[in-house]
């Protein structure tokens, strides 16, 4: 991680959402962008939630990147709080398997965005990738390395598929 001050608040509702959030952490990592990870639920520390979304912008982050199971609002609460892009990212609930998750944050109304991605890990990745991208944009060595990034990936794809062990 970079020694700068972090450029993307990675948040979450709960601990058991790490598991989760965690991806988009790796992703920043190999891509060296630096990030800082908090637990604020909009429904159980909603104070905490206040602060951090009111405050997020003069700490320096630039991107916030939210992640939330079940009745998700803590992606949309925190856009409501903030001008920063915010990405949201529906955590696997056990009960509805995320699309109770999905349908919460994506669906806002007309005024306040959040950038919706893909239910679980999928989405956690994504958010990363797409909070990249965004920095790249005034960010010649990020975007370097996120077309390294993207390079890797391809090269790794194999041209002719195998048969697995089963
Ligand atoms: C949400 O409730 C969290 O984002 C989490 O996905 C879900 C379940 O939380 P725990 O009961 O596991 O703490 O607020």
């Amino acid at each position: 991680m970079s020694a700068e001050r972090p450029a993307v608040a990675i948040i979450m509702g709960s601990q058991s959402d790490w598991e989760t959030m965690k991806n988009a952490a790796d992703t920043l990592e190999a891509l060296d962008i630096g990030y800082e990870a908090r637990i604020i639920s909009a429904h159980r520390t909603p104070e905490r939630l206040v602060s951090f979304a009111t405050g997020a912008r003069d700490e320096g982050f630039k991107i916030i990147i939210a992640g939330a199971g079940g009745a998700a609002h803590l992606p949309g609460m925190t856009a409501a709080m903030t001008p920063l892009p915010v990405f949201g990212v529906p955590v696997q609930s056990k009960a509805l398997s995320g699309q109770d998750s999905l349908l919460s944050i994506v669906q806002m109304p007309a005024g306040i965005p959040v950038g919706t991605l893909a239910i679980g890990k999928a989405g956690a990745v994504n958010a990363a990738l797409l909070a990249a991208a965004v920095l790249a944009l005034h960010d010649e060595e990020i975007a370097d390395r996120l077309d390294e990034w993207r390079a890797r990936q391809s090269a790794a794809v194999a041209n002719y598929p195998i048969d697995e062990a089963p």
